[in-house]
């Protein structure tokens, strides 16, 4: 019947602006650290009069720029918003304090936030308020795309994206750690926007020996988003004369390196502008990546992406440590001389794991993701 229609019709708009909300949130993605990148939409009469999303740096948050934009016109509207909106003071006033100031006359919220700043206090703000709240519409996407924030709040770790680009015959580079392409431009590209989208990316010290990578993010426009570079590095043996330390005044550096590593090569690294992090040493394989991951979150990191090589790809895979996988299968082999992707592990331990399952599939020219 007529009701039955109309209600479904709001219903249907109600998602096409949280969708639209999610979809600006995404714009934050690795640059709002260590705050999550919150999306929102004001509507009035079924019309947008304001849209935002979180900036650089994690301030302002969400609301109050698309609040800004909207002006007068958010008094009666909607807010859709990917986040509860915040409680607390921190470094500025409350969100739900402003959606209030507004004028807004209903809050649709995807998810509560975890922080226990918030938790539950935002909505219960605005509801006090006289504000209708309604919270969970697209609560899904949006636990995927603030899956770090998520994380870290709760445990105290990032979410660990490992990228890994495997040839037919399962390698993932030459003989003796040479660099070879195992994907395409098409797919390559993703990867640097997979990379912007990161807060930081992860390495262990034999790929800087063996390639000297950048790891910088090389897409028109994007320069300025690259992320924290990340290496792990024991004994800290990185060389002065490698293009990360090359320019760790420009993109910052971080060298992971245990306790028990000498003090003069801190100093060094310190000296050319790298930050040195020191955790517990391990077992005989390297650092205690538990104790990496707490560091990493507690310098803020929310979103880790981990590049490479095959023991540390394996070794985070062998702690359970990695909450989504981006396997890219390129389409030439390499030669059974080649470097396994996961070392000494079989890469069944990804591919016919129970604890992993395919989440979407995509293909780049001759190659797949
Ligand atoms: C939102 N919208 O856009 C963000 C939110 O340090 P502060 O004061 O900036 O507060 C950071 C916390 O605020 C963060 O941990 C999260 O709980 C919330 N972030 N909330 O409603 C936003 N960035
Ligand atoms: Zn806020």
């Amino acid at each position: 019947d007529q009701f039955a229609q109309k209600a479904r019709e709001s219903r249907d708009a109600d998602r096409r602006f949280m969708e639209l909300a999610l979809a600006l949130g995404r714009r934050g993605q690795g640059s709002t650290w260590p705050n999550p990148a919150v999306g929102a939409v004001i509507v009035k009469d079924g019309v947008i009069v304001g849209r935002g999303w979180t900036q650089p740096g994690g301030r302002p948050h969400g609301e109050p720029e698309a609040l800004r934009r909207a002006g007068e016109a958010a008094r009666g509207a909607t807010l859709y918003v990917t986040l509860e909106p915040c409680s607390h003071f921190g470094k500025s006033p409350p969100c739900a304090d402003a959606v209030i100031a507004a004028g807004i006359k209903r809050v649709v919220a995807a998810i509560e936030d975890p922080n226990p700043e918030v938790a539950g206090q935002g909505h219960a703000r605005l509801r006090a308020a006289g504000i209708m709240v309604d919270v969970g519409l697209c609560a899904r996407e949006a636990a995927f795309d603030h899956a770090g924030h998520f994380r870290r709040i709760r445990d105290r770790r990032p979410h660990v994206i490992l990228k890994l680009a495997v040839s037919p015959d399962g390698k993932i580079g030459a003989a003796g750690g040479k660099p070879v392409a195992i994907t395409g431009e098409a797919a390559r590209n993703r990867v640097h926007l997979l990379r912007a989208q990161s807060d930081a990316i992860l390495v262990g010290i034999g790929t800087v020996l063996a390639d000297d990578p950048q790891l910088d993010c090389r897409l028109p426009g994007m320069a300025v988003r690259s992320p924290v570079r990340v290496v792990l590095d024991q004994n800290l043996r990185i060389p002065g004369a490698s293009r990360l330390v090359g320019s760790a005044r420009e993109i910052p550096l971080w060298v992971v390196g245990s306790e028990l590593a000498e003090a003069a090569a801190a100093t060094r690294l310190g000296a050319a502008g790298a930050q040195v992090i020191r955790v517990p040493p391990g077992n005989a394989s390297g650092l205690d990546l538990a104790a990496v991951l707490h560091a990493l979150a507690g310098k803020g990191i929310t979103r880790l992406m981990v590049e490479g090589g095959s023991r540390v790809a394996a070794s985070f895979i062998a702690a359970d440590l990695v909450d989504e996988i981006w396997l890219f299968h390129g389409a030439e082999a390499v030669g059974a001389d080649g470097v396994d992707a996961l070392a000494a592990l079989p890469l069944s331990k990804i591919t016919q794991s129970q604890a992993y399952k395919v989440h979407a599939s995509e293909t780049f020219d001759q190659d797949t993701l």
